[in-house]
């Protein structure tokens, strides 16, 4: 398969994270895709190619207007406040307080942001939308018949809503893709969330929608991040009500249980019938990854991928997260190599 990538993700390269009380260096690092690329390579699972520009259009179709606006210009209107260094809220509107935006710009981050560890540095909307053109290309080789394609995206989506930033995404890659392959001929389509993380960006745009089913294996929300979001219970509203799934697994969850849970996901896409199939690929579900606490190995990894083959779906692999440096670029590539392997003959 092909993977899209583009270099532009250099240019969010901030330099502190909030994180267990103290600064430290991201966890979302540029070495993150660089590490995986030179994977791809080396295996050599297929062609990497530039993306297309694709502009906003897309955008707007998932994302409100004023928080595009906002995420434009938010590094600009901070130093230009008197601040020196990354955008970092530091304040939210809590419970029964005003929900509107601000105008000076410290309370704008806070009103569009759920989550202090997503620090906004002055190349970061190129990079997202950077990000979002990798995202849209991939997807377009899906709609050329293509039937699998990787868009190798940093920064990652699946956390950011239409009007909301954190846990490292701004712009919902996937969501953005999804879309952009229902407004191009796709009548229904699937989303399958793998990382560790519960989506719950990707759960909230959908939330009201029967044409797009959104499945999601993560980390119970009682004991990991975004903590709020990715209840068994949250099932959809609306017309969206029954299309969308959590299954949240509790710590040193390993293959036995885990593929369980997929096989269950992937039934419920499989009576879905979509036309294509998205994943968010995150591999902080690894043993060792920093953020995430279940026990997969990665032999396991290409597995899982065998097993999203198996619905024989064409599909789009969106990158999400993944933070154990050291074998991020193994663990990914099985994924992908385990779904060619699976694809039924
Ligand atoms: C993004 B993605 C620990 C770090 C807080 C939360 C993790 C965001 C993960 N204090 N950040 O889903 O991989
Ligand atoms: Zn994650």
């Amino acid at each position: 398969m092909h993977t899209i990538f583009s270099e532009k993700h250099v240019l969010r390269d901030p330099q502190v994270e909030f994180d267990g009380g103290r600064l430290v260096p991201p966890w979302d690092s540029p070495a993150r895709v660089e590490i995986v690329r030179r994977r791809i390579e080396e295996v050599r699972l297929g062609e990497i190619l530039h993306p297309r520009e694709h502009g906003l259009e897309p955008l707007l179709r998932i994302h409100t207007p004023d928080y595009l606006e906002f995420l434009a210009t938010a590094h600009d209107a901070w130093h230009a406040s008197g601040r020196s260094g990354e955008a970092i809220a530091d304040v939210w509107p809590g419970r029964r307080m005003r929900g509107q935006p601000p105008r000076a710009i410290e309370g704008r981050l806070g009103y569009y942001t759920f989550s202090a560890d997503t620090g906004i540095d002055a190349g970061t909307w190129d990079a997202a939308t950077a990000s979002v053109d990798v995202a849209l290309t991939a997807a377009g080789r899906l709609l050329a018949g293509e039937r699998a394609a990787f868009a190798l995206c940093r920064p990652p989506g699946h956390h950011a809503s239409r009007d909301l930033f954190g846990g490292y995404c701004f712009l919902n890659n996937a969501a953005i893709a999804t879309q952009y392959m229902i407004d191009n001929g796709v009548s229904r389509a699937a989303i399958l969330d793998v990382d560790f993380h519960h989506g719950n960006g990707t759960q909230d745009i959908f939330w009201e929608r029967d044409d797009v089913l959104f499945a999601s294996l993560h980390g119970d929300p009682r004991d990991a991040f975004p903590w709020f979001s990715g209840f068994a219970d949250e099932i959809g509203a609306g017309p969206g009500e029954g299309y969308n799934l959590n299954i949240p697994l509790p710590p040193s969850t390993g293959f036995d249980t885990y593929a369980e849970a997929l096989d269950h996901a992937l039934s419920r896409i499989d009576d879905f019938g979509p036309d294509v199939l998205v994943v968010s690929l995150g591999v902080d579900i690894w043993e060792g990854d920093p953020l995430g606490f279940f026990d997969l190995e990665s032999h396991e990894l290409t597995e899982i991928g065998r097993r999203i083959a198996r619905l024989a779906r064409p599909t789009l692999f969106v990158m999400e997260g993944g933070y154990a440096l050291e074998t991020l670029g193994e663990n990914v590539v099985n994924v992908l190599v385990g779904f060619e392997e699976g694809w039924p003959a």
